[in-house]
């Protein structure tokens, strides 16, 4: 049997589940708040054009508005000053909307922590237990922060002293994009970045290593728990939005349920 009549089997069983790894999209989904005298991003709105009535007796429909960067959302190298000459979101390859991803836990640390911090030494322990990490794959990590998603205070937890959500160490930023077979990484948080990155060096540090180096980011990501550590296929696919920086983007995971997948 063909590899892909396999997954449609697979699938029609239930060997094979698809999650969806997307928050939904509305006017309440949460915004990232940048502070003076950066511009913000404006949130997600719909727009009435008819619903069957005089302006359309036999259909509904909208226009919608809404910044690239806002809900479950994909960047693109270009987004960043280090990624400038690279991809917008229209010119990503097909090839790589697609592929392995692996899932680190670590909601227990960061519900401890809501400054806590991705280190090298937490994936290469991740590496050891689970294997390598994935070539052109994701590294997705739960922090259990999908679950503050549907309160904007909650999900930003923003002080006197700025937001504070958990992000990766300035060090595994760097080398998750220059040292690892990786394309992306995938958050649950507001961006890729910890809530405190405006104070790193360098600011915002996964933005800027991992787009320089041409790769992805995911960033809102609901339901990781239902993932396994390895083994899920991730299928990315961002608005083919002409010369955009990111997109809003429906993540799905495939995963394999119980023997025979
Ligand atoms: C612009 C400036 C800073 C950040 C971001 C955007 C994001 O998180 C984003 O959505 O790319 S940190
Ligand atoms: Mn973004």
């Amino acid at each position: 049997m063909s590899t892909l009549s396999s997954l449609v089997d697979a699938l029609a069983s239930g060997a094979v589940e698809v999650v969806d790894l997307t928050q939904p999209l509305s006017d309440r989904t949460p915004l990232l708040q940048l502070p003076e005298p950066f511009a913000n991003t404006p949130g997600f709105a719909l727009h009435e054009l008819s619903r069957y009535d005089e302006r359309g007796p036999a259909w509904y429909w909208n226009s919608f508005e809404g910044g690239e960067h806002v809900g479950t959302h994909f960047d693109a190298p270009v987004h960043w000053v280090t990624g400038k000459d690279s991809e917008d979101v229209s010119q990503v390859p097909p090839a790589r909307l697609v592929g392995p991803a692996v899932v680190i836990d670590r909601s227990a640390e960061a519900a401890a922590d809501s400054d806590f911090l991705l280190s090298v030494e937490d994936v290469r322990a991740f590496e050891s237990e689970h294997g390598p990490l994935p070539t052109d794959g994701w590294l997705l990590v739960r922090t259990g922060w999908d679950t503050r998603a549907h309160d904007q205070d909650a999900f930003l937890n923003a002080n006197e002293t700025g937001p504070h959500t958990p992000g990766f160490s300035i060090d595994c930023a760097r080398w998750l994009a220059e040292e690892t077979p990786l394309i992306g990484i995938g958050v649950e948080t507001v961006g890729t970045d910890a809530g405190a990155a405006h104070s790193f060096d360098p600011p915002f540090p996964c933005h800027s290593f991992m787009l320089g180096a041409g790769k992805y980011g995911l960033t809102q990501l609901a339901n990781l728990a239902q993932l396994p550590p390895t083994g899920t296929f991730l299928v990315a696919a961002p608005l083919k939005i002409v010369g955009g920086s990111g997109s809003p983007v429906r993540v799905l995971a495939f995963v394999p349920r119980g023997d025979g997948a």
